[in-house]
Order: structure tokens, then C-alpha cells, then sequence
């Protein structure tokens, strides 16, 4: 790694070593408890890893992060890019993932209107991103079509959708049932009060106002990339953007670095242009797990009272392929995929600034 290690870097080294980190942290009983389609069991990511996938790794946000390393994995393991295997696994999330915070079957704004954020990025600073895009189903790979195909890092809105649908991307409505009955229940209440966490029952209509997919991969020839997909935070104001299509607030990648990716509410992400403050702080020397910690600090810094009511995550990974994560409050979990034997995923769950209850 790159710089000196400050004071303080080696305070949180000696807080967070790695090995305390994954003895305290690694949930394999989780990951195991999870379903076979969930795991990927029969899914060509449980093939013996090929010679082209040595020193490549997948890490995605939460538990969904299991399957979306799943479906990352074999484009890796046949020795394709990160860029691919990143645009693959938010891909699955989006698609055949239903959950109410990510893609199709995400939980509407305060006006029961579906809009969906993500980006892309590589580690050589290409990146594209869309935001508040409505009725296209994967806005990854529109984002990924910005950066490729446009002079441009980021469309919104109408003008995302009408560059998704001059790209030949359908247009559909997305809104489903579920969704739809969901906003009907809030509309009852009409409070915008994001939750710290909610438990998730991994069935469809999970009742949860947040969690997005962020994903990060390293391919065999040491390059990185990373993609953030969401339909960001429940019942949001119209016209509302978070951090997951700002690149260095939800997402930032650097091939001589690292990368990060971020969870949570987005706003604070902005404030701190989080993801790369955690790039940035690999850079000083801090392990991807104290870069992550040293974000959180500064959200907490920033707004003290605020973090113990929100959460916020982020989740990153060096150029070397070490892997760290850290959280305002409990219940971040991510998954980790190597294509080393045994259970092809490690969930593991951060550690986090708060214990129970914020205190
Ligand atoms: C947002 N960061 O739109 C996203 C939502 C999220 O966990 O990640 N929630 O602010």
C-alpha cells in the first residue's frame, strides 16, 4: 500500500485487525442457512474454480449479495472483466432478485412513482451512472451504456430513460402489486422515517425502506470495478437522488487504490463523498476495513445525534484483494466470493460504530 500510516490508522489497526475482524464476524452458519438458489448451489458458480479466476474475487452489500456474487462469479471465473462480472451480478439484483429496495419490485416515492438509481465504474476512472430513471428495468446497464457510448458520467430522469430507449432497452412499467399495497399502507401514516435495519425474512414484500446493492470485483488480471443499483430510500420525496449514482458518494474505483461502495441513507454519503474519502484513506495506508471505519467517523463526526438514528455502510476492497467493511449500527452483512472450496460464499457481518439500541 501507498503513504504512511497516521496515528490513527494505527489505532484502528489495532481496534480491527483482520484476522479479530473475520474470527468475530465470519457468519458461514448464515450463509449456509441460506437456500440452495439463493447459494447458487446448482448454479455454475459451484464448479471447482478455473486457473483463470486465481486472485479474482467478488464482494457485494447484504445478504442478496450471496446471489448476486453467484451470478458475478462464473464471468470471473471464465476469465472475463470486472466491469462485466460487476454489471452481471447488479444485473441479477435488479432482475431476478425481488426485493422492495432494488430494481423491479422496489418500494415506490411519496407518490407511489418507481425511480431507480445506479452506477458504474472501472478502475481507470470510467464511469456512468443514471438517476431517477422510471420504467427500465436494468438501469446498470444503461449507466454502463453513458459511460460507453456518451460524452457524459450521468443522465436523470426523463432524459435517462429516453438515452435507455435510444439504446434499444424496453420500456415497461415496473411498479408491482406488492409495492403499490405497500405505499397504499404508508400513505396512512405519510412519515418518512427510514429504519436503522429490519430484519429480512428473504421472502418477496419484505417490508424494507433501504438496502442497496453495491458490488466489487477484482478479475485475475488485478483490475477493479464496481457498480451501485437501487430504488433508493421508501417513500422519498419525488425527484429524490441518493448516493448510489453519485460516483465518490455511493461508488468509487481505483486500480492502484481500491475500491468502495456504500449503503444506507444516501444523503450522508453525499455529505462526505464517503466512497471516496474510503478510497482516498486506502491510499494513506489504512486497511479497506479502517477505511470504511474512518468514513463512518466522519458521518458520525459530521452529525452526531443524526447517525444514532440512521444507517449508514460502506464496504470495500484493496488492489491486493483484501476485503473490509464497517457500519454506523448493526445488521450490515456482505458477501464474499472467491471461488475458494468449501461454501462458495461467506457472509459476513460488519462491525459497526453503534451496538444495539444506538448506544
Ligand atoms: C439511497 N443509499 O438511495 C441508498 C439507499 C440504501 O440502504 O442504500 N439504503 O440513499
Amino acid at each position: 500500500m501507498l503513504g504512511v500510516p497516521s496515528h490513527t490508522t494505527q489505532t484502528h489497526k489495532t481496534m480491527t485487525s483482520r484476522r479479530e475482524f473475520l474470527q468475530s464476524s465470519l457468519l458461514a452458519t448464515g450463509a449456509l442457512a441460506l437456500p440452495r438458489t439463493v447459494l447458487g448451489a446448482d448454479s455454475p458458480a459451484s464448479a471447482p474454480t478455473p486457473r483463470l479466476a486465481a486472485g479474482a474475487r467478488v464482494v457485494s452489500t447484504w445478504d442478496f449479495g450471496v446471489g448476486a456474487n453467484a451470478a458475478a462469479w462464473p464471468v470471473l471465473a471464465r476469465g472475463s472483466s470486472a466491469l462485466d462480472a460487476v454489471e452481471t451480478g447488479a444485473r441479477w439484483a435488479e432482475g431476478d432478485l425481488c426485493n422492495s429496495t432494488v430494481g423491479h419490485c422496489g418500494y415506490p416515492d411519496r407518490d407511489g412513482v418507481l425511480t431507480l438509481d445506479a452506477s458504474i465504474m472501472d478502475g481507470d476512472g470510467r464511469c456512468g451512472a443514471v438517476a431517477a430513471i422510471e420504467d427500465i428495468e436494468h438501469p446498470v446497464s444503461v449507466a454502463r451504456a453513458v459511460m460507453e457510448k456518451t460524452p457524459h458520467v450521468l443522465l436523470v430522469a426523463e432524459g435517462a430513460q429516453q438515452f435507455a430507449i435510444s439504446q434499444g432497452f424496453p420500456k415497461k412499467p415496473l411498479l408491482t402489486d406488492e409495492a403499490r399495497k405497500a405505499w397504499r399502507e404508508w400513505l396512512k401514516t405519510s412519515k418518512y422515517e427510514p429504519k436503522i435495519n429490519v430484519e429480512r425474512s428473504g421472502r418477496p414484500g419484505d417490508d424494507h425502506d433501504h438496502d442497496t446493492l453495491g458490488i466489487l470485483a477484482r478479475d485475475a488480471r488485478g483490475k477493479l470495478a464496481g457498480a451501485c443499483t437501487t430504488s433508493g430510500m421508501a417513500w422519498k420525496l419525488h425527484g429524490r437522488v441518493g448516493d448510489s449514482p453519485i460516483i465518490g458518494a455511493g461508488l468509487y474505483v481505483d486500480n492502484d487504490v481500491g475500491a468502495a461502495t456504500a449503503s444506507g441513507v444516501g444523503e450522508e454519503m453525499i455529505r462526505n463523498s464517503a466512497s471516496f474519502l474510503v478510497v482516498e484513506s486506502m491510499r494513506r495506508g489504512l486497511s479497506p476495513t479502517d477505511a470504511c471505519r474512518e468514513a463512518i467517523d466522519r458521518v458520525v463526526h459530521k452529525r452526531p445525534a443524526a447517525s444514532k438514528t440512521l444507517q449508514v455502510c460502506f464496504l470495500a476492497i484493496d488492489r491486493d484483494g483484501e476485503v473490509g467493511a464497517y457500519a454506523l449500527h448493526p445488521g450490515f452483512v456482505y458477501a464474499v466470493h472467491d471461488g475458494t472450496p468449501g461454501p462458495h460464499d461467506k457472509l459476513i457481518a460488519s462491525s459497526s460504530v453503534y451496538g444495539p439500541n444506538g448506544k
